[in-house]
Protein backbone atom coordinates (compact mmCIF):
# COMPACT_ATOMS: atom_id res chain seq x y z
CA UNK A 1 0.00 0.00 0.00
CA UNK A 2 2.75 2.41 0.72
CA UNK A 3 4.54 1.44 -1.83
CA UNK A 4 1.46 2.46 -4.35
CA UNK A 5 1.32 5.75 -2.73
CA UNK A 6 4.79 6.60 -3.25
CA UNK A 7 4.22 5.47 -7.16
CA UNK A 8 1.22 7.39 -7.49
CA UNK A 9 3.37 10.62 -5.96
CA UNK A 10 6.36 10.40 -8.33
CA UNK A 11 3.83 10.39 -10.73
CA UNK A 12 2.16 13.42 -10.17
CA UNK A 13 5.51 15.29 -9.51
CA UNK A 14 7.10 14.29 -12.82
CA UNK A 15 3.26 15.31 -14.48
CA UNK A 16 4.05 18.54 -12.43
CA UNK A 17 7.71 19.07 -13.81
CA UNK A 18 6.25 18.13 -17.15
CA UNK A 19 3.02 20.52 -17.38
CA UNK A 20 4.13 23.99 -18.11
CA UNK A 21 2.74 27.50 -16.11
CA UNK A 22 0.25 29.67 -17.47
CA UNK A 23 1.15 32.72 -19.87
CA UNK A 24 1.17 35.49 -17.90
CA UNK A 25 0.04 39.55 -19.53
CA UNK A 26 -0.17 41.88 -16.42
CA UNK A 27 -0.06 45.71 -16.09
CA UNK A 28 0.91 46.59 -12.77
CA UNK A 29 1.18 50.10 -11.40
CA UNK A 30 4.12 51.40 -8.95
CA UNK A 31 5.74 53.78 -6.88
CA UNK A 32 9.31 54.01 -5.64
CA UNK A 33 9.58 55.98 -2.72
CA UNK A 34 11.06 55.89 0.83
CA UNK A 35 10.56 52.58 2.49
CA UNK A 36 11.08 50.37 -0.40
CA UNK A 37 13.61 47.84 -0.53
CA UNK A 38 16.82 48.97 -1.35
CA UNK A 39 18.86 46.72 -4.90
CA UNK A 40 22.16 45.93 -3.18
CA UNK A 41 24.36 46.99 -5.99
CA UNK A 42 23.91 50.71 -4.99
CA UNK A 43 21.24 51.39 -2.55
CA UNK A 44 18.43 52.54 -4.81
CA UNK A 45 15.07 52.19 -4.21
CA UNK A 46 13.21 48.79 -5.75
CA UNK A 47 10.07 46.90 -6.33
CA UNK A 48 9.81 42.95 -7.03
CA UNK A 49 7.52 41.49 -8.70
CA UNK A 50 8.00 37.72 -8.76
CA UNK A 51 6.49 35.30 -11.47
CA UNK A 52 6.58 31.56 -12.02
CA UNK A 53 7.95 30.65 -15.41
CA UNK A 54 8.72 27.38 -17.21
CA UNK A 55 11.68 26.85 -19.10
CA UNK A 56 11.72 28.10 -22.68
CA UNK A 57 9.03 30.91 -21.64
CA UNK A 58 9.89 34.34 -22.92
CA UNK A 59 9.81 37.06 -20.45
CA UNK A 60 9.35 40.38 -21.62
CA UNK A 61 9.16 43.24 -19.40
CA UNK A 62 8.83 46.83 -19.77
CA UNK A 63 8.91 49.71 -17.30
CA UNK A 64 8.10 53.56 -18.04
CA UNK A 65 7.67 56.62 -15.69
CA UNK A 66 7.26 60.44 -16.16
CA UNK A 67 8.75 61.23 -13.38
CA UNK A 68 12.29 59.63 -13.03
CA UNK A 69 14.57 57.18 -15.09
CA UNK A 70 13.81 54.21 -14.48
CA UNK A 71 16.10 50.76 -14.16
CA UNK A 72 14.71 47.74 -14.79
CA UNK A 73 15.94 43.80 -13.95
CA UNK A 74 14.67 40.33 -14.73
CA UNK A 75 16.59 37.79 -12.10
CA UNK A 76 16.57 34.08 -12.44
CA UNK A 77 16.08 31.69 -9.57
CA UNK A 78 19.42 31.44 -7.03
CA UNK A 79 20.09 35.00 -8.85
CA UNK A 80 21.21 33.78 -12.53
CA UNK A 81 20.23 34.36 -15.33
CA UNK A 82 19.91 38.21 -14.68
CA UNK A 83 19.37 40.62 -16.95
CA UNK A 84 19.09 44.58 -17.21
CA UNK A 85 18.52 47.66 -18.88
CA UNK A 86 18.81 51.30 -18.25
CA UNK A 87 17.22 53.17 -21.30
CA UNK A 88 15.14 51.26 -24.07
CA UNK A 89 17.07 54.17 -26.58
CA UNK A 90 19.70 56.96 -26.56
CA UNK A 91 16.70 59.08 -26.42
CA UNK A 92 14.13 57.21 -24.27
CA UNK A 93 14.99 56.68 -20.72
CA UNK A 94 12.67 53.60 -19.84
CA UNK A 95 13.48 50.53 -19.39
CA UNK A 96 12.95 47.36 -21.73
CA UNK A 97 14.20 43.63 -20.76
CA UNK A 98 13.92 40.17 -22.51
CA UNK A 99 14.65 36.54 -21.33
CA UNK A 100 13.89 33.13 -22.04
CA UNK A 101 14.04 31.52 -19.18
CA UNK A 102 16.87 28.39 -19.28
CA UNK A 103 14.75 26.82 -16.46
CA UNK A 104 11.10 26.70 -14.53
CA UNK A 105 11.69 28.35 -11.28
CA UNK A 106 10.91 31.66 -9.99
CA UNK A 107 11.87 34.81 -11.69
CA UNK A 108 11.81 38.24 -10.24
CA UNK A 109 11.25 40.97 -12.20
CA UNK A 110 12.58 44.25 -10.48
CA UNK A 111 11.57 48.09 -10.57
CA UNK A 112 14.17 49.92 -9.85
CA UNK A 113 15.56 53.65 -10.17
CA UNK A 114 18.40 54.75 -11.86
CA UNK A 115 19.97 56.74 -8.85
CA UNK A 116 19.50 56.45 -5.37
CA UNK A 117 18.90 58.88 -2.92
CA UNK A 118 22.49 59.49 -1.85
CA UNK A 119 22.90 60.48 -5.68
CA UNK A 120 21.03 62.72 -5.50
CA UNK A 121 22.19 64.26 -2.65
CA UNK A 122 22.35 67.79 -2.30
CA UNK A 123 25.64 69.71 -0.67
CA UNK A 124 24.50 71.56 1.76
CA UNK A 125 20.45 71.67 2.50
CA UNK A 126 19.64 72.12 -1.32
CA UNK A 127 17.22 70.44 -2.93
CA UNK A 128 17.97 66.71 -4.27
CA UNK A 129 20.17 67.03 -7.40
CA UNK A 130 18.80 64.58 -9.51
CA UNK A 131 15.26 62.13 -9.25
CA UNK A 132 15.54 58.98 -7.69
CA UNK A 133 11.72 57.99 -7.29
CA UNK A 134 7.87 58.19 -8.12
CA UNK A 135 4.98 56.40 -9.89
CA UNK A 136 5.82 54.39 -12.54
CA UNK A 137 3.87 51.25 -14.84
CA UNK A 138 5.13 47.93 -15.25
CA UNK A 139 4.29 45.41 -17.86
CA UNK A 140 5.14 42.07 -18.00
CA UNK A 141 4.01 39.46 -20.55
CA UNK A 142 5.17 35.40 -20.28
CA UNK A 143 4.87 33.24 -23.66
CA UNK A 144 5.63 30.42 -24.22
CA UNK A 145 6.72 28.54 -28.38
CA UNK A 146 3.47 26.91 -30.00
CA UNK A 147 3.22 23.19 -29.57
CA1 LIG B 1 16.74 54.55 -17.53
Amino acid sequence: MKQHLLTALAASLALGACSKPEPIDRNETGTLADGDALFPADQSYMDEYPIEVGAGGTIVAEMRSDEFDTYLHIVGPGNDPHEQNDDISSDDTNSRVELTAPTRGTYRVIANALYSPSDCQAEGSGEPTCTFGGNYTLSIKVTYPEG
